[in-house]
């Protein structure tokens, strides 16, 4: 059977059929509006970007200005199409643009855009999570994931009164001045020492450990005897690139928190309702005191939460004495969003169909780099996936480090040019939805086995 390779260019299609010889389409794919309008960015916006890794540093290559998105694809504003594989970094699990959210907000928006006042639609919202996540008695809302993560680690401190908090090399909890330690994603991908303006007597009480590592945990609570709050961490690593937990680990943790009278906070922004509609602790069936949540629970629009036991909960104001507001959170939108996202999550079979469609992805990606002897190791939980370009396994941040970074921005740019959009960078993780169907997957790994044959001969 003869292989299509479909590349949309100025918003038609056209059908290139696959040579024996390996066509570079770089020289066909035109992104001449993308680069004056990102050139333009330049002295509007640092870096051009409104969040450091869209400018695609670390892949040295030319960010794609999107115009449109919708089911799997996006296209920019020259027109190109192409499989996307970030989906706005986790909310777009249903794919983009879908026409039940889209027709939820038309109507949604016709009553307001923000009352600043509770609303019934708060209430469905949190009912909804609090049925789904099982360490959920009791949920605030917020804007962000950094919003949640901020306010769970001033809760942790409250309830126990103890400042100091342990995070992992590598995990991102948001860009709060405390957890810019040994963090992940943009702060690793644009190997920023943690950051400048963030005093030392911010981070001090923060401590971390390798990912993986329950011995180092161990250490610091001897070391710190009543005097850590609680442990933070990303139970499916999606910000040092894909990690996942060895077994025993999660459950480690929860027993070394308990005996030592801490706290145990799950951070899923990025695995709730994408690892399972309960998250990564369901799947794992490992409980933390405490869970924050982000992305998908807006289904695009701007949401946080976090949430936990009534009795740690009921310490935030106005029920109890720790303060957080947020003149946006609850806002109807956000809330209409996330809740008919979750209503389609819900359905029968869709976890099974994300699991699925994201394993035969990634197993066809090392299948295709073992074939053209391109060096990887990487996997999937879920609807969330990721490689790297070294040999296995990769159990922490510092493993992840021998990554092969300057051929996964070869790869990245060959991609693009192929019409897949991967995350910019080797420290991320990848995300499926249930619009990538056998045929986008199909040409996906087609366009890899191509990319990974030009890199082999260059
Ligand atoms: P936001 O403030 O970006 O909504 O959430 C922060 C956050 C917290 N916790 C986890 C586990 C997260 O993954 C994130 C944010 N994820 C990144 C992607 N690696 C957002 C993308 C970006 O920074 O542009």
């Amino acid at each position: 059977m003869t292989n299509f390779f479909l590349i949309s260019k100025l918003g038609h299609d056209v059908l290139f059929q696959k040579t024996t010889t390996i066509y570079k389409v770089t020289d066909i794919l035109n992104i001449s509006n993308s680069q004056e309008v990102f050139a333009s960015a330049q002295d509007l916006m640092p870096g051009g970007v409104s969040s450091p890794v869209r400018a695609f540093k670390s892949v040295n290559g030319q960010p794609i200005v999107f115009d449109r998105v919708k089911g799997p694809f996006a296209w920019d504003i020259d027109g190109n199409r192409y499989i996307d594989y970030i989906g706005s970094w986790g909310p777009a699990i249903c794919g983009h643009a879908h026409p039940e959210v889209i027709t939820a907000l038309q109507e949604a928006i016709e009553k307001g855009t923000s009352f600043g006042a509770p609303c019934v639609l708060e209430n469905k919202l949190a009912q909804m999570v609090i049925d789904a996540v099982p360490s959920v008695e009791m949920v605030r809302f917020v804007n962000s994931g950094t919003e949640a993560c901020m306010a769970v680690l001033r809760l942790m401190r409250a309830y126990t009164g103890r400042d100091k908090v342990i995070k992992f090399d590598g995990c991102y909890h948001g860009h709060a001045d405390m957890f810019l330690v040994k963090a992940g994603s943009g702060v690793a991908t644009l190997g920023l020492p943690d950051s400048p303006g963030v005093p030392r007597t911010t981070t001090s009480n923060t401590l971390t450990a390798p990912y993986n590592d329950l011995e180092a945990v161990k250490k610091l609570f001897s070391e710190n005897p009543d005097a850590i709050s609680g442990v933070i961490l990303e139970p499916i690593v999606g910000n040092a690139g894909f990690i996942t937990p060895e077994p025993g680990f999660l459950e480690g943790l929860r027993e070394l928190t308990t005996e030592n009278g801490a706290l145990l906070v799950f951070d899923e922004v990025m695995t709730g309702f994408r690892i399972s509609y309960g998250g990564a602790q369901e799947r794992f069936g490992v409980i933390p005191d405490l869970t924050t949540l982000g992305k998908v629970i807006g289904g695009g629009l701007p949401v946080g939460a976090y949430g936990g036991r009534k009795e740690i909960m009921s310490l935030i104001a106005p029920s109890g004495p720790v303060y957080q507001a947020g003149t946006l959170s609850g806002n109807p939108l956000a809330m209409t969003a996330g809740i008919k996202t979750l209503e389609l999550l819900k359905q029968e079979g869709t976890y099974e169909k994300l699991e699925t469609t994201t394993s035969r992805l990634v197993e066809g990606i090392k299948d295709v780099a073992n074939k053209n002897g391109i060096e990887i190791t990487g996997g999937s939980v879920s609807a969330m996936f990721g490689f790297f370009l070294c040999d296995g396994p990769v159990r922490n941040f510092e493993e992840a480090k021998s990554t092969n970074s300057e051929l996964f921005g070869k790869l990245h740019r060959e991609m693009l040019n192929k019409g897949v959009y991967l995350a910019p960078s080797s420290y991320e993780a990848g995300f499926t939805s249930l619009a990538h169907t056998e045929e986008e997957i199909d040409q996906t790994i087609e366009a890899f086995d191509q990319s990974f044959k030009v890199l082999k001969d260059n």
